[in-house]
């Protein structure tokens, strides 16, 4: 069963990862507006993702007797200055989105809920892979600067990036 403190600290993350659902899916139509297709393919799948990580979030507040509360989100932004900018916006919000999950298992400490705290370890995993995802497009963008070229060869090679960190095993599970 879980505590009012920790079912209201999960209903937060619920909105947390539903808003970087949107926010991915914004990013994804601006870079197919803009003709990059690899680029928007990625945002597309990393939106799919975030929506996978919120109802897993779901699944688990309903299963151990508590409700999962959807909530209106903000909305996103739609446009961005260059893709640069759209990049720095992700790696941006990963960064506070590792910092919302910490806090969470903080929580859970403070509460003794370690049921809690184990299923959260996957998060904490994961977190680590997609900030590195974003820190390693990042470095590939900074590099190409404004280069045409560069930037076509980056948009057919995204779809395959992969990156593996040393949390890779417990975030692939
Ligand atoms: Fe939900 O993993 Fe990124 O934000």
């Amino acid at each position: 069963m879980l505590s009012n403190t920790i079912q209201d600290a999960l209903n937060k993350q619920i909105r947390v990862e539903a808003e970087s659902s949107q926010i991915y899916l914004a990013m994804a139509c601006w870079a197919e507006v803009k003709g990059l297709e690899g680029v928007s393919n990625f945002m597309y799948a990393q939106s799919d993702e975030e929506r996978e990580h919120m109802l897993k979030l779901v699944k688990f507040v309903n299963e151990r007797g508590g409700h999962a509360k959807i909530s209106q989100l903000n909305a996103p932004n739609v446009t961005f200055e260059s893709f640069k900018q759209m990049f720095e916006k992700l790696y941006e919000h990963e960064v506070f989105v590792s910092q919302s999950i910490n806090e969470l298992v903080h929580i859970t400490l403070q509460e003794r809920d370690y049921a809690t705290h184990n299923f959260l370890q996957w998060y904490v995993a994961e977190q680590i892979e997609e900030e590195a995802v974003a820190r390693t497009i990042l470095d590939k963008i900074n590099m190409i600067g404004d280069d045409k070229g560069g930037l076509y060869l980056f948009d057919r090679d995204i779809e395959g990036l992969t990156v593996t960190t040393a949390a890779s095993d417990i975030a692939s599970e």
